[in-house]
């Protein structure tokens, strides 16, 4: 049932709504239909960013900062519809970081949670309370909130990679602490690899409590995932609004591997036309592999590797990839599952 509409502003009603204003009081009834709306109404727009535009942008950022000077060298992938808002969707952050070959970012840590999604670049590092992991290409590793970390380029060819994070929602909340370490690196106190030796090959240490909201695994190598999603597509399981999509979990609780982000990598096989689909987050999708065009509302993207594009709440969303592609996306699906307001829509066609 659609709302009815606003009642009509008079004289007598305009003074009132002066006076009451002068109370910092306001009328609900001038603003019902506004702030509760019959579907989403999101100022974030469908938008697609070509990585050959980025990565040019951002080498020459290189030329222009150090990564320890600007503390981050990162350009904020910023929606068209939310200028100056450093948002990629309402409630998201993205931007994308360069460390070059012998740079660190120092070590500091935030309230707000990270992820990195790894675009370019082999074996540059990123610690987080003490682990380092050498990342690759489609490699998702997260960052937890509160926990120190600094990021190191010790290859010889630039690293970049995408950063994912929940800045607006912390905003929302005015939840936002940071502070800097002092010294450019944490102490290392484990040796690369212990967490997924530990927590990542379907095995626990048989006294592990989990204590924190955050997957302990915090790097998810691509070659797995890829391999995990190459081998169900041999078989079954080609969801027709999905295609073979996995999500990343916490492998203690099944939950999202992140409190605030969900994560998935899907793919698409070359010629595969997804169903239209819609859901209440909106999603920020990152191409690794293939080539492919996607239908969010009435526009059309055309993407490739290394593309970012954005897919705002309650758009209708479908993929139709020319060769086997794979793409990553995140949104902030676990927020609203947790708080009870996701929805979801599946088109009958
Ligand atoms: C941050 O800590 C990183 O650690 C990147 O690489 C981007 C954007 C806002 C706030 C903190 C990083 C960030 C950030």
């Amino acid at each position: 049932m659609s709302m009815n509409v606003a009642p009509e502003s008079t004289p007598e009603r305009q003074a009132y709504y002066d006076k009451i204003g002068a109370h910092n009081l306001s009328a609900l009834w001038t603003v019902f239909r506004d702030i509760i709306t019959g579907e989403p109404t999101s100022e974030c727009q469908p938008h697609l960013w070509r990585y050959d535009e980025l990565r040019s942008l951002l080498l020459e950022a290189g030329d222009l900062i150090t990564a320890k000077e600007a503390e981050r060298r990162v350009l904020i992938l910023e929606n068209p519809g939310l200028k100056g808002m450093s948002r990629i969707t309402t409630s998201l952050y993205a931007g994308l970081q360069l460390v070059l070959p012998g740079e660190v970012a120092p070590a500091h840590r935030h309230s707000q949670s990270a992820l990195r999604f790894v675009i370019e670049g082999a074996g540059a590092h990123t610690a987080v309370g003490g682990e380092r992991t050498y990342m690759q290409v489609g490699d998702f590793v997260i960052t937890p909130s509160w926990q120190w970390h600094d990021h190191g380029n010790d290859t010889s060819e630039p690293m970049i990679w995408l950063d994912g994070l929940d800045i607006p929602v912390l905003k929302f909340f005015d939840a936002s602490f940071a502070e800097s370490f002092g010294a450019d690196e944490h102490p290392i106190s484990r040796p690369a690899g212990d967490s997924l030796a530990r927590y990542g090959q379907g095995l626990l240490p048989v006294d592990y409590k989990h204590q924190s909201l955050n997957s302990p695994i915090f790097n998810y190598p691509y070659d797995r995932t890829r391999d995990a999603l190459h081998k169900l597509s041999e078989s079954s399981d080609w969801d027709p609004y999905h295609g073979v999509k996995l999500r990343y979990v916490n492998p203690v609780t099944g939950d999202w591997a992140m409190p605030t982000i969900g994560t998935s990598m899907q793919l698409l096989n070359k010629g595969f036309s997804t169903k239209p689909y819609r859901s209440s987050d909106a999603v920020v999708f990152v191409p690794v592999e293939g080539e492919g065009r996607t239908r969010i509302g009435d526009r059309i993207v055309e993407w490739g590797p290394r593309d970012i594009f954005v897919v705002p709440s309650w758009h209708w969303v479908s993929h139709e990839v020319s060769t086997d592609s794979v793409l990553f996306s995140y949104s902030d699906r676990p927020c609203q599952e947790k708080l009870g307001f996701f929805r979801e829509e599946h088109s009958a066609q």
